[in-house]
């Protein structure tokens, strides 16, 4: 796939754990090329899970976002699309668990709350590009690229 870059966030009830999180971002051979704290706000919530708006978890996954800062970075690597949503693991902290004991999610995530699960990266170059746009929107064009055919998704 070449080298791409992706948006990862830790979520507010991990970040206090930054410090181990960033530690695994590095051995799995990312590059992180900006990182930025921010705390969101219920609107800014909504807008990047606006595809998940009207599920039965959306309220609580709103709440959850905006209950503390969030740290977001743009990581670089090969493969970086695919590769950072396998060191998560599955969605839900409970399979994450059962199926990928050492993935971020299982380690990091609220095994009580399957949409307390630490961590987030995108799920496609595309997803990536608009993500990194809403978390770093002063970024040149050129810096906020990812992938190497990135003109398609523009
Ligand atoms: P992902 O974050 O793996 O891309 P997603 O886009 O389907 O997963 O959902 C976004 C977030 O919403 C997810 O990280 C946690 C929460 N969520 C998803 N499905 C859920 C469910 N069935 N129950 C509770 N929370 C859920
Ligand atoms: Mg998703």
């Amino acid at each position: 796939a070449g080298v791409q870059r992706t948006l990862a966030l830790i979520k507010p009830d991990a970040v206090n754990r930054a410090a181990e999180i960033e530690k695994v971002i590095t051995e799995e051979g990312f590059t992180i090329v900006e990182r930025r704290q921010v705390t969101l706000s219920q609107a800014d919530a909504e807008t990047f899970y606006a595809e998940h708006k009207g599920k039965p978890f959306f309220e609580t996954l709103i709440e959850y976002m905006t209950s503390g800062d969030v740290i977001a970075f743009i990581l670089s690597g090969d493969d970086a699309v695919a590769r950072w949503r396998q060191v998560l693991g599955p969605t839900k902290v409970s399979v994450a668990r059962q199926e990928a004991p050492s993935s971020l999610r299982a380690r990091f995530g609220d095994p009580g709350n399957d949409s307390k699960n630490g961590t987030h990266g995108s799920d496609s170059l595309t997803s990536a590009q608009r993500e990194i746009k809403f978390f770093f929107p002063d970024l040149t064009l050129e810096a906020a690229l990812t992938g190497e055919g990135a003109k398609e998704y523009l």
